[in-house]
């Protein structure tokens, strides 16, 4: 575990450069790293560098814990009508074959499959298509918060709102109301990809522009709302991308404090059109984290979504900032089944992902959408289960 010694270490450490050891200093005193200082850590900062000061970050702000809550996801449709060449879905658009497109009915039966789960959250994203618009949604929302009001809708992004607003010629200001009023609890934080243009222009050309993102984001949060942010890093970016996004979600945050948490995705490669791009590797994965750590100091939570990066990755992004891992999902999310992910069959149980976290010496707790804590799991032996038993002997759970 990482403590401000380590970091006093780093201070003093006359092998580092100057300029790092003054980011230590920075961070080890609470103050805001620069733009160039970010970029500067991407080009110059080890790996046991990055994860000394993420992890003293991360245990600053959540001492052990880490947190996940209890979900589903449904899709609506895995067909869209944009074309991202990072995506697996788009090309669906051509082979309709392989695509589905649920209806109101076929979404409420996923819902009350869940109904003796104590889920708190459903998440609710896929594909655009014109069938689905402000009218399908509002009537989507209102007809789950009949069926079971406590259920918290976190649903659809700002690509989804872009356009089903502008087909219905509304305003955000209107259309973020209208989503409000018939149950929409908080915005996921997918679509962000990377704002800046000279990227974005080429991998999700004709879907909302970043500017267009956040400023659905402004409006939501200016209502109450809450929200999360992601960057999808790894493909034709450059650091100075990565930093402009994080840069941006860092002002907005500034201005409006919505955010809760952000969530790197790293560009998996399966079967969409840059199908020829390497993958980012484990160090490079860690670094992110980190540097997304550091830089985003106005943010609570940074999330491994551990569907997408398997569970030792998971494990050990636990170390370099990370501290929440999403959530238990007991159906497929096939979005990430079809980019390549990690895990085939991304399911866990409560129990497998309790265990995971508490193998790496940290303290499980289940929130909801909204971080409030549900259950803390750190001194829970599950009865039928004997393999945690020696787990909790271990003196893994400091602090
Ligand atoms: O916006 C699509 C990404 C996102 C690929 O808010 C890909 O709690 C990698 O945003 N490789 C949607 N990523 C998912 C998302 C999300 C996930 C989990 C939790 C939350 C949350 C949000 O998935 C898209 C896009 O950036 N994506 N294709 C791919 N080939
Ligand atoms: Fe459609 Fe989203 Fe895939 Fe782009 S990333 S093609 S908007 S589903």
């Amino acid at each position: 575990m990482t403590s401000g010694t380590d970091i006093q270490v780093l201070i003093n450490d006359t092998n580092l450069s100057e300029e790092l050891r003054h980011i230590a200093d920075k961070v080890r005193n609470d103050v805001r790293i620069s733009f160039e200082e970010g970029i500067h850590l991407f080009e110059h900062g080890s790996l046991s560098f990055l994860g000394t000061l993420a992890n003293f970050i991360r245990e600053k702000k959540h001492g052990n814990n880490t947190y996940f809550n209890r979900n589903f996801h449904i899709e609506p449709t895995n067909v869209c009508l944009y074309t991202c060449s990072f995506c697996s879905y788009s090309r669906l658009i051509k082979k309709r074959e392989e695509g589905w497109e649920y209806t109101m009915e076929e979404m409420l039966d996923i819902v009350k499959k869940y109904d003796d789960q104590p889920v708190t959250e459903v998440h609710i994203v896929g594909g655009v298509l014109p069938q689905y618009d402000v009218k399908f949604y509002t009537e989507l929302f209102q007809a789950i918060k009949r069926h079971r009001p406590e259920l918290h809708i976190k649903a659809l992004t700002p690509v989804e709102y872009h356009y089903i607003f502008k087909k219905d010629k509304i305003s955000y200001e209107v259309g973020m109301q209208l989503m409000k009023e018939a149950g929409l609890d908080s915005i996921p934080g997918g679509g962000a990809e990377i704002f800046h243009p000279e990227i974005r222009d080429k991998i999700a050309g004709g879907k909302c522009s970043g500017d267009q993102w956040l400023r659905i984001h402004e409006i939501w949060h200016g209502m109450g709302g809450r929200s999360n942010a992601t960057m999808l890093y790894g493909h034709i970016e450059e650091y100075r991308h990565r930093i402009d996004h994080l840069e941006q979600l860092r002002q907005l945050q500034d201005k409006t404090g919505g955010f809760q948490t952000f969530i790197p995705l790293k560009f998996r490669n399966q079967d969409n059109e840059m199908s020829h791009l390497e993958e980012t590797n484990v160090v490079e994965d860690l670094r992110n984290y980190a540097i997304s750590r550091i830089y985003l100091d106005n943010f609570d939570h940074i999330k491994a979504y551990w569907p997408m990066i398997g569970r030792d990755m998971t494990q050990l992004a636990l170390a370099f900032g990370v501290d929440d891992i999403d959530g238990t999902i007991d159906d497929t999310t096939k979005i990430y089944a079809m980019a390549g992910s990690e895990e085939q069959n991304p399911s866990m149980s409560t129990q497998q992902l309790v265990t995971l976290i508490r193998r790496v010496g940290r303290k499980p707790i289940e929130r909801d959408t909204l971080y409030r804590e549900v259950q803390d799991f750190t001194d829970l032996i599950f009865e039928e289960d004997n393999v945690y038993k020696g787990y909790m002997s271990l003196p893994v759970l400091n602090g």
